[in-house]
């Protein structure tokens, strides 16, 4: 086999994920048939593109086999959706600054074009790691219920590409859903401990990146300038301990936070405790109350007008 013919799975993972699809049977008959693993993969693809989405074309789906064929790979899941208007799942992407193409979610509803960065759906992934997992990322990227952060290196590399808008979806435990916007949202590099900076905040579910309340909230959980702490490297301004143990988790903090999404997954929604070290947003729905769903989201700012105006270029 080529590597051509590999770089389709390279570029669109689909058939990593059968099982989900409830096509396993299907694909499993294929291999036999077929003898070569190319044209498993590329039946495999092409079903379960299909499956995924079956509002998408023949047209669309030889599109996309034809750019896995010749190894495109895209820098994030905007250029992605913009070219090809693929279907939401796991595609590799390779932001300039980063050599090595890495794995991302695309999300190409709620507008599409986003890359995601954060996860969690189900606990079911401990959050609760050292720094080298939150550098190189953690969790599942298989189905598109998978948990995972996707790596503070990846989100350096891709957060860096230039004016971008992150979104922030939160879902409590009776469906209730809410969310944040911040423009321009960055971390500095490994040697700055992935320091977090972000412009302007809008959105419903209020703004605990800083802080929330008044000036005193402010001083102690504004998370803005921070650098990344995990449970063996304390980069926080809290002297007396280390907040990233005390609340199960890598983020950044202060002393320690108003908004916490990699906590501790409590399946109560309500719970009590020495800490607050649930999966929250201050601002939302308090310090005590631990989210059920939450996701971590980026595309470039000037996404939209790029759709309105149907050129490439302003
Ligand atoms: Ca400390």
């Amino acid at each position: 086999v080529k590597k051509a013919d590999i770089s389709i799975l390279s570029h669109v993972v689909y058939c990593d994920l059968p099982r989900s699809y409830s096509s396993s049977q299907w694909c499993t008959r294929s291999r036999k048939k077929t003898t070569t693993c190319k044209s498993y993969e590329l039946q495999c693809l092409t079903f379960l593109t299909y499956v995924h989405d079956n509002r998408l074309t023949m047209v669309r789906m030889i599109i996309i086999i034809l750019y896995g064929l010749f190894n495109a790979i895209f820098t994030d899941c905007s250029e992605l959706f913009d070219r090809l208007r693929s279907p939401s799942g796991f595609y590799r992407i390779r932001p300039k600054l980063h050599q090595e193409p890495f794995l991302v979610y695309c999300d190409m509803e709620d507008g599409g074009g986003w890359t995601v960065f954060q996860k969690r759906r189900h606990g079911k992934v401990d959050f609760n790691r050292d720094w080298v997992d939150y550098r190189d990322g953690f969790g599942d990227f298989k189905l598109w219920n998978d948990e995972f952060w996707l790596g503070n290196e990846h989100m350096y590399s891709l957060l860096s590409e230039g004016k971008n808008l992150v979104k922030i979806d939160l879902m409590d435990w009776d469906g209730q859903r809410s969310y944040s916007f911040y423009e321009n949202f960055r971390i500095t590099d490994e040697a700055n401990k992935y320091r977090l900076q972000y412009g302007l905040y809008s959105g419903r579910a209020g703004d605990a990146l800083t802080g929330g309340g008044g000036m005193v909230e402010q001083w102690s959980a504004c998370l803005s300038g921070m650098q990344f702490s995990t449970r063996d490297h304390d980069n926080d301004r809290y002297l007396q301990g280390n907040c990233a143990q005390e609340n199960k988790a890598g983020w950044w903090f202060n002393r320690c936070h108003a908004a916490n999404l990699n906590g501790k997954y409590y399946r109560t929604g309500k719970y009590k405790g020495q800490h607050d070290n649930g999966v929250v947003w201050g601002t939302w729905k308090g310090l005590w109350y631990s989210l059920r769903h939450t996701t971590m989201k980026v595309r470039p700012l000037v996404f939209l007008d790029i759709m309105g105006s149907g050129a490439g270029e302003i």
